[in-house]
Parts: C-alpha cells; structure tokens; sequence
C-alpha cells in the first residue's frame, strides 16, 4: 500500500486529504506533521514544505507541488535529489486565464473610472478604443501564458509574448531573450507577468522594464499584471512608476511578503488593484486526481509528466 504525505503550510490539508482518500480508499495518507515513522512516506504533497521534514523522508520517491510553481520547493533547504512534479491541469489554467481576462477587459472597459463616476453619480462617457487597439505582452509563454494570450486575441486584443526560448505560435507574435525584450515592450500596453521565479527572473519588474513600455497607448500610460511570483517585482520600483505615471495602474496577485502586511502602502494606493494570490487556486476537487493519475504512472513505470528542471528553476 502507497504511503502519501501530505506537507502543507498555509492552506488546509483537510480537503486534500478527504478527496485523496475519495478516489482510493486503500491509500495510506499522512498529514505532516504527524506521519508516523518518516521512513514508510513513498509521496509527498507539498506547498510550502519544510526542507528538513523532506529531508528526513528516507525512502520518498517523488515530491508533488501542489501548484503550478516550485519556488517554494526548491527555495527550501535539504530538499531531496528526486523527481519533482508540478501541477499541469485545465482547472486551474482557466483560473488564471479568467483572471488575466478579466483585468484586461476591466482596464479596457476603464471598470476603475465608472465604479469611481457612479459613486460621484457622474454620468460621463470615456473614450472607448476597442480591444484590437490595446496591446497585451504575456511575460512567459508556458502552459498558462499560452492559455491566457490566447483567450486574450479572442476577446480581440492585441496579443503578443515575451519568453525564454524561442517559440512559434501562428497568429501570436512571440519575442524572446533579451534580445527580444525592448521591442516586446516597446509595443505593450498591458503588461501580464506569468514568469516563474528563478534566479533569472527575480526582480525583473522594474523601474527600467517599465519605463521601456509603450508610451502611445490608445488607454494612457501602461499598466502592470502580475500573477507570477511577488519576488518577480521591484515593489518601490512599482509605487515609484505609478507616482510617477509611468504606470497607471498596478493589478496585483502576488507579492514579497505574503499575506501583504497591513503596513504596506499597495492596501490603500488609488491606483493599485490587489487580490490575495488567489489568481488560479489549487482546487483539490480537481487537482487530487492528476497527482493520482501521476501515482499510477510511476507505479506501473510508465514515465512522470511535468517534472521540474532544477537546473532551470521551474
Ligand atoms: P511554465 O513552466 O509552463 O511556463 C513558464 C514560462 O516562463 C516558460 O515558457 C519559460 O520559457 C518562461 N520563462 C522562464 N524563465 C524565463 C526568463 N528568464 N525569461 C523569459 N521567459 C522565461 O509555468 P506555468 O505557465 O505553468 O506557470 C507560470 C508561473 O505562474 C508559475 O511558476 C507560478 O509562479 C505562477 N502561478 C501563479 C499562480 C497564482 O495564483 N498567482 C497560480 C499558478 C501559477 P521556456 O519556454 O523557454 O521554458
Ligand atoms: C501556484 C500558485 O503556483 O497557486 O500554483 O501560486
């Protein structure tokens, strides 16, 4: 019988658990920290684990995010030199490509100004560009930049991506390298962050990436999207850019410091817009059997799907 460890900060493990048992009643299931003898855990399920709880797993044989990332994995100390999966799954793709949509749409459609107009019971009409006249960047091309961008050009915008390796993707032009990043910003409007967090990228939304965005848009000044990592941003870069108008607008799903202290200035800035890294949750209702199914395919030796790369970081 399959030992599962179920190592989770933050969240509840409760659900994960009720649903893991639901689809097979014969699995061992462990919640940390009370696994028992360390040495029995076969799988761990991890968010935000303890490296030296991993560590002290002896006979574990793959460690399973519970999202999409794995920064906070491979951010840990000791973490054993097995495979580690991460979550690929429709679920919670269409989560972020709503929440991706809905910002762009809402910056389209200047939500912001009219929930302002109707509390002054103003009524005004603003200048209505249509979304083929407003230029969207995706900043990382994966699984979950392609699904928004491309859900982006059928609202009808103007979608174009900025990635790591080179990529061809018929109507969406896709920049990439630092080679291809001025030009990439040079012509967004929108800027939608979904890179992943790695040495490469940390701190990459600053104060230069955002003064090299298009100073022409039909919407005014650009705007920022991040529902990547908060460590991808340069969080004073940001206020400094939004003071100085150099951006308008900041949606906000991630930050540094995570739950945003009550101290931090983005609560209460007109111009930002910030949710509680809540952009693409993991459901366990869906995301439980594609763990599942990855259990079977290791078991009947069949190979594991989305393994991370250590050496690229994600
Ligand atoms: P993928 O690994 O599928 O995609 C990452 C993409 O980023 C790849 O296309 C990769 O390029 C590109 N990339 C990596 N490093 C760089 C770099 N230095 N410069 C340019 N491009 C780079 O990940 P997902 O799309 O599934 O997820 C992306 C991130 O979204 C996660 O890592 C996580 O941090 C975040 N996330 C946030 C959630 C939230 O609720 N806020 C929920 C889920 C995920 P290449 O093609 O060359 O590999
Ligand atoms: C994820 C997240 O990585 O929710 O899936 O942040």
């Amino acid at each position: 019988m399959s030992v599962v460890a179920l190592m989770i900060t933050g969240w509840d493990a409760g659900p994960w658990e009720r649903r893991l048992q639901s689809i097979d009643s014969g699995l061992d299931i462990r919640t940390w920290p009370d696994i028992g003898n360390a040495a029995d855990i076969d799988y761990a399920l991890v968010w935000k684990p303890d490296g030296k709880a991993l560590a002290s797993l002896a006979n574990l044989k793959v460690i399973f995010s519970l999202g999409a990332g794995v920064d906070h994995i491979l951010g840990a100390d000791n973490i054993p030199d097995i495979p580690i999966v991460r979550i690929v799954d429709p679920n919670l793709t269409a989560r972020m490509s709503e929440y991706v949509v809905l910002h762009c749409l809402a910056r389209l459609r200047r939500y912001a100004v009219y929930r302002e107009q109707q509390a002054r019971k103003e009524w005004i009409e603003q200048p209505d560009p249509c979304a083929a006249e407003v230029r969207v960047g995706v900043m990382g091309y994966g699984v979950l930049g392609q699904d928004a961008a491309r859900k982006l050009a059928v609202m009808g915008f103007d979608v174009a991506a900025w990635n790591r390796s080179e990529k061809n993707d018929g109507d969406i032009p896709v920049f990439s390298g630092e080679a291809g990043k001025a030009e990439f910003l040079a012509r967004t409007d929108i800027l939608v962050s979904l890179l992943p967090l790695t040495p490469d990228t940390h701190g990459v939304l600053n104060t230069a990436l955002f003064e090299g965005l298009a100073r022409d848009g039909v919407l005014g000044p650009p705007s920022l999207i991040n529902a990547g990592r908060g460590k991808l941003q340069n969080e004073p870069d940001i206020l400094d850019a939004l003071d100085r108008g150099v951006l308008s607008e900041a949606v906000l799903d991630v930050f540094v410091e995570e739950p945003l202290p009550a101290e931090s200035p983005f609560w209460t800035h007109p111009k930002v817009v910030l949710t509680p890294h809540n952009a693409a949750i993991s459901d366990p209702r869906a995301l439980v059997e594609y763990v599942y199914r990855q259990i079977a395919r290791y078991e009947t030796g069949e190979p594991l799907e989305n393994v991370v790369d250590r050496t690229r970081g994600y």
